[in-house]
């Protein structure tokens, strides 16, 4: 099997293999400590902060974005990093010569650490638009997802595994723990063209866009040619876990415009643009339920919106006028 650093050799550039190195020391660290749930460990539960999107802000979130800061600092390629968990970005003073930037999502999920459900890091690789050896500016980060390089996310669940692209295909790998190295178990992963899942908080379904309803209504009929059902509904709440679940066995997530949040739930920058360059490597494709995802300009850091993902076929449905 091959390891994520030998795989990353002949794949990218040694400064992106640098900026993966980085995520993958503290995902180790990240991983061991979410392995402490249920021992009374006191990372958990509320900090009593708000991140700046105004939700309650886990400890675990806490330390997690300051072990991916730390880390990606260090590694001495990254020129500054927008983490979902602050208000602003940062410019890596001692990295200004560096020529990339990082969006992050250090801990997505975080609603489910209490109760031992699978949690993940997102995050996407820019290279910056602003001068090298300048500090970074907001434009940096507020890239198309056309212009993304790479991007990747890290799943903590029964096993931990990152799950990765470069452009060239998504690569999945899986942690072993003792060894600490990443190990190549699925490579050029297709999403099936069809799928058997649709994930979505069904909740809202009143608040839902009628063409929304009509595909979910869709879903709960739609049969097979032995005339069973052909979809199944399942939603962990969890991003990376719903959408690792749907990579590999086919299916559709989303999180639409509701009543109480009219542009959804999602981050643009931190989870749709990654989520949607990682699908869109994958034969699979994202859209806001209206544009292509990875065409939408961003114009600021913390902008939310909606997240239609997954397999083509049932893409093409949910998208039906
Ligand atoms: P978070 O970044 O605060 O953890 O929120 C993002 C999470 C996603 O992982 C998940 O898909 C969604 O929120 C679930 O939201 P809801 O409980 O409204 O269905
Ligand atoms: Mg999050």
């Amino acid at each position: 099997m091959t390891e994520l650093n030998n795989f990353l050799s002949t794949e990218t550039t040694p400064e992106i293999a640098k900026i993966f190195g980085a995520i993958e020391k503290a995902s180790f660290i990240l991983s061991k400590e979410v392995g402490y749930q249920g021992l009374g460990a006191d990372i958990l539960g509320a900090d009593g902060g708000e991140n700046s999107t105004g939700d309650a802000q886990q400890k675990l979130d806490v330390y997690a974005d300051n072990v991916f800061e730390r880390a990606l600092r260090s590694s001495g390629v990254i020129a500054g990093w927008a983490s979902e968990e602050s208000e602003k970005f940062v410019t890596f003073e001692e990295n200004k010569d560096a020529q990339y930037v990082i969006v992050i999502d250090p801990l997505d999920g975080s609603s489910n650490i209490d109760v031992n459900v699978s949690i993940g890091t997102i995050f996407g690789i820019y290279k910056r638009v602003s001068k090298v050896g300048a500090p970074v500016t907001l434009n940096d980060f507020l890239q198309k997802g056309s212009h993304m390089i790479a991007a990747g996310y890290v799943l903590y669940s029964v096993s931990t595994q990152m799950v990765l692209s470069t452009g060239h295909g998504l690569h999945v790998f899986t942690l072993e723990q003792w060894k600490k190295s990443y190990h190549r178990v699925l490579d050029h992963v297709h999403t099936p063209q069809d799928g058997k899942v649709y994930s979505i908080n069904e909740v809202n379904f009143d608040d839902f866009d009628p063409k929304l309803k009509r595909f979910i209504q869709y879903c709960r009929d739609k049969k097979n040619e032995k005339g069973k059902r052909q979809y199944t509904g399942r939603y962990i709440g969890s991003l990376v876990s719903d959408f690792h679940r749907n990579l590999l066995k086919g299916g559709i997530y989303v999180y639409p415009a509701t009543g109480e949040a009219p542009q959804g739930k999602l981050r643009l920058v931190y989870e749709c643009i990654p989520m949607a360059y990682l699908i869109s490597q994958a034969s699979g494709y994202a859209t806001n339920g209206v544009d292509d995802i990875l065409k939408l300009q961003p114009t600021e850091l913390h902008q939310k919106s909606p997240l239609y993902l997954g397999s083509k076929v049932m893409m093409d449905e949910v998208m039906k006028d």
